[in-house]
C-alpha cells in the first residue's frame, strides 16, 4: 500500500475539519442557485480516475453530485526533455503535466497530496477550481514522506490549471509542476469522438536548446522569460512522430489544453484546422470559427474541430520561434480517404515539418548523442543524425541532392570549396557566406544567414553528412573542432551566439 510510506502532516491546519469550507455559510449567502450546487454527495465515495497526457479520464455519466477522492502523489525525477538532454522534473503524478482530474459541478472532492519519501522538497497545490483562499495550497503544505488532504466542493464548471504554490513559486512550477482538472456541468460535455489533454509549458535550463547532458534549472533566466524550451506535454516531441496523436477523418477531436506557464502566454494553433469551437479561457461559452486562440499563463481553453481531410496537422504556438527553436511543435494524425473537394495537396507539409520530417530522425539523432556520452561514436552514426539535420535546415537552399540552385544556391555536392578547408567550412555554417565565392569554377554571389543557433554537435554531425555524401568523401567533423571555430570566429551582428 503506497499510503504506508507516508504520515499525515497538518502543517498549517489544525484540524481538517477546519481546513474545510463553511457548508452552512455558503448556504446561507449564496441564494438558490448555490443551494443546488450545495446538494449532498450521493451513493459510496468514487475512487477517481486520473489520466497522464495525452489521455483524459472518461466523460461522466452520473446524474448525480458524488464525493470523489482523488490521490496524487508528487515525484521529483530526472527524465528527458528533449533528444539526449535530461532534466530534474518535479511532477504531480510522475510525468509533465501533472495528472488530468475529471468531476462534475456539486461533487465533493476530498484532495490527496502524497509527497514521496525520496524527494528533496516540499510541495503544495493550488487547483483554480477550489473555491476558498489559496485554492487548497495552505491546506496541502506537505513535507517529503507526508501526505496532507483537504475537501472543496467544485462550485463552478470549466477547465482548470492547478499548480504547486509552494515558495519559490516561480521555480516549482517552471520545473514542470501543473496539470488540468475538468469540472463537466451536470449534464455533461457534448459526446465527441476523441478527448486529449495537451498542456505547454516554459522551462529554463542553464544550457542552450537541445545542449547535452543533465541541464540544472536557471533561475536568472527564468526571471527574465528568457525560455530555453517552450514544450506541449512536458518534452520535445511528446506527439511526433510514433508519439502523434492519433485521429480518423470525419471525427470530432476535442482538446483539452491548458498553459503552466510560468511565464509564457500561448498562441495556441492547429496548423490546417480551424476549430469550429473554442471555450476561451476554460468558461462556459464558445467562440466559432476561431485559427488560433490566446491560452494565458495559468489559464485553459477547450478546442473543438472535426477532422475534413487526411494528413498531419502540426500543432504550435503560434509565437513561432517557440515552434522552431524551442520545441512547442506536436502533431496529430488524421488517417482515412482524401477529399480532394477540399484539399488537393501533398499529405504532409515538410515545409512545416523541419528536423521532424525525416522518418526516424530522433532515433539517430538519439544513436549519436547515446554514442558520444560512451565515446563510441562511429562516423556513420554521425552521418545518420547529420542527414537528419540536413534535411531540416540546409535542404531548403543546397537541396536534399546537394546539388543546389543553380546561380543562387552553390553545390555541396563535390564542392571543392567545402571540401578544401574544414574550419572554412565550419566558419561559413556558424557566420553566415556573403560576396562573391567560386565553387567549382563557377562564381556565386549572394548571401548564406548564419546557422549559430545550432549546437556544436548538430553542427559537427551535420558537416560530417555532408563531407561524406553525394560522391564526398572526407573525414569526419567533431563537436570539439566546432567549439574551436566558435570561440575563434567572431558571429556577425544579430547572428545567435
Ligand atoms: C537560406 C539558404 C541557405 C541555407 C539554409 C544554407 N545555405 Fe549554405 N549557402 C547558401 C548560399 C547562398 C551560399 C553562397 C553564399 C555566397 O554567395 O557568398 C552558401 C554557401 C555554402 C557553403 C560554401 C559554398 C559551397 O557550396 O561549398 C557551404 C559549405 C554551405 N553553404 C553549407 C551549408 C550548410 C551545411 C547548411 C546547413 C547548416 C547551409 N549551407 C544552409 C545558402 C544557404
Ligand atoms: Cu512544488
Amino acid at each position: 500500500m503506497k499510503i504506508n510510506r507516508y504520515s499525515v502532516s497538518m502543517a498549517l491546519c489544525a484540524s481538517l475539519v477546519g481546513c474545510n469550507s463553511h457548508p452552512n455559510e455558503l448556504r446561507s449567502t449564496g441564494g438558490s442557485e448555490l443551494g443546488a450546487k450545495m446538494a449532498a454527495p450521493v451513493g459510496e465515495p468514487i475512487q477517481a480516475v486520473l489520466t497522464q497526457a495525452p489521455d483524459v479520464p472518461p466523460a461522466i455519466t452520473r446524474k448525480s453530485p458524488a464525493k470523489v477522492v482523488v490521490e496524487i502523489e508528487v515525484k521529483e525525477v530526472t527524465m528527458p526533455i528533449s533528444e539526449g538532454v535530461n532534466y530534474t522534473f518535479w511532477t504531480f503524478g510522475g510525468k509533465v503535466p501533472g495528472e488530468f482530474i475529471r468531476v462534475r459541478q456539486g461533487d465533493t472532492v476530498e484532495f490527496h497530496l502524497q509527497n514521496h519519501p525520496d524527494n528533496k522538497m516540499p510541495h503544495n497545490i493550488d487547483l483554480h477550481a477550489v473555491t476558498g483562499p489559496g485554492g487548497g495550497a495552505t491546506s496541502t503544505f506537505t513535507a517529503p514522506g507526508h501526505q496532507t488532504q483537504f475537501t472543496f466542493k467544485a462550485l463552478n464548471q470549466g477547465l482548470y490549471v492547478y499548480h504547486c504554490a509552494t515558495a519559490p513559486v516561480g521555480m516549482h512550477i517552471a520545473n514542470g509542476m501543473y496539470g488540468l482538472i475538468l469540472v463537466e456541468p451536470p449534464e455533461g460535455l457534448k459526446p465527441v469522438d476523441r478527448e486529449y489533454y495537451v498542456m505547454q509549458g516554459d522551462f529554463y535550463t542553464v544550457g542552450k536548446y537541445r545542449e547535452k547532458g543533465l541541464q540544472p534549472f536557471d533561475m536568472q533566466k527564468a526571471i527574465e522569460e528568457n525560455a530555453t524550451y517552450v514544450l506541449f506535454n512536458g518534452s520535445e516531441g511528446s506527439m511526433v512522430g510514433e508519439k502523434a496523436l492519433p485521429a480518423k477523418v470525419g471525427e470530432t477531436i476535442r482538446l483539452f489544453v491548458g498553459n503552466g506557464g510560468p511565464n509564457l502566454v500561448s498562441s495556441f494553433h492547429v496548423i490546417g484546422e480551424i476549430f469550429d469551437k473554442v471555450y476561451p479561457e476554460g468558461g462556459s461559452h464558445y467562440q466559432e470559427n476561431v485559427q488560433t486562440t490566446l491560452i494565458p499563463s495559468g489559464g485553459a481553453a477547450i478546442v473543438e474541430f472535426r477532422l475534413e481531410v487526411p494528413g498531419t496537422y502540426i500543432i504550435v504556438d503560434h509565437s513561432i520561434f517557440r515552434t522552431f527553436n524551442k520545441g512547442a511543435l506536436g502533431m496529430l494524425k488524421a488517417t482515412g480517404d482524401e477529399v480532394t473537394a477540399i484539399y488537393s495537396g501533398k499529405e504532409v507539409d515538410d515545409v512545416y515539418l523541419g528536423d521532424k520530417a525525416a522518418s526516424g530522425s530522433g532515433k539517430a539523432v538519439a544513436k549519436a548523442t547515446a554514442e558520444m556520452k560512451s565515446g563510441t561514436l562511429t562516423l556513420e552514426s554521425q552521418i545518420a543524425a547529420g542527414e537528419a539535420l540536413f534535411k531540416g535546415t540546409c535542404s531548403t537552399c543546397h537541396m536534399e541532392t546537394g546539388l543546389g540552385v543553380p546561380s543562387v544556391f552553390p553545390p555541396l555536392a563535390k564542392s571543392d570549396f567545402l571540401m578544401n578547408d574544414k574550419a572554412r567550412s565550419i566558419g561559413v555554417v556558424l557566420n553566415g557566406l556573403s560576396g562573391a565565392v567560386t565553387v567549382n569554377g563557377t562564381k556565386f554571389n549572394s548571401v548564406m544567414p548564419p546557422m549559430s543557433q545550432l549546437n556544436d554537435d548538430e553542427i559537427a554531425n551535420i558537416l560530417t553528412y555532408v563531407r561524406n555524401s553525394w560522391g564526398n568523401k572526407g573525414t569526419a567533423v567533431t563537436a570539439a573542432e566546432v567549439t574551436a571555430v566558435r570561440a575563434s570566429s567572431k558571429r556577425p551582428p544579430g547572428a545567435a551566439e
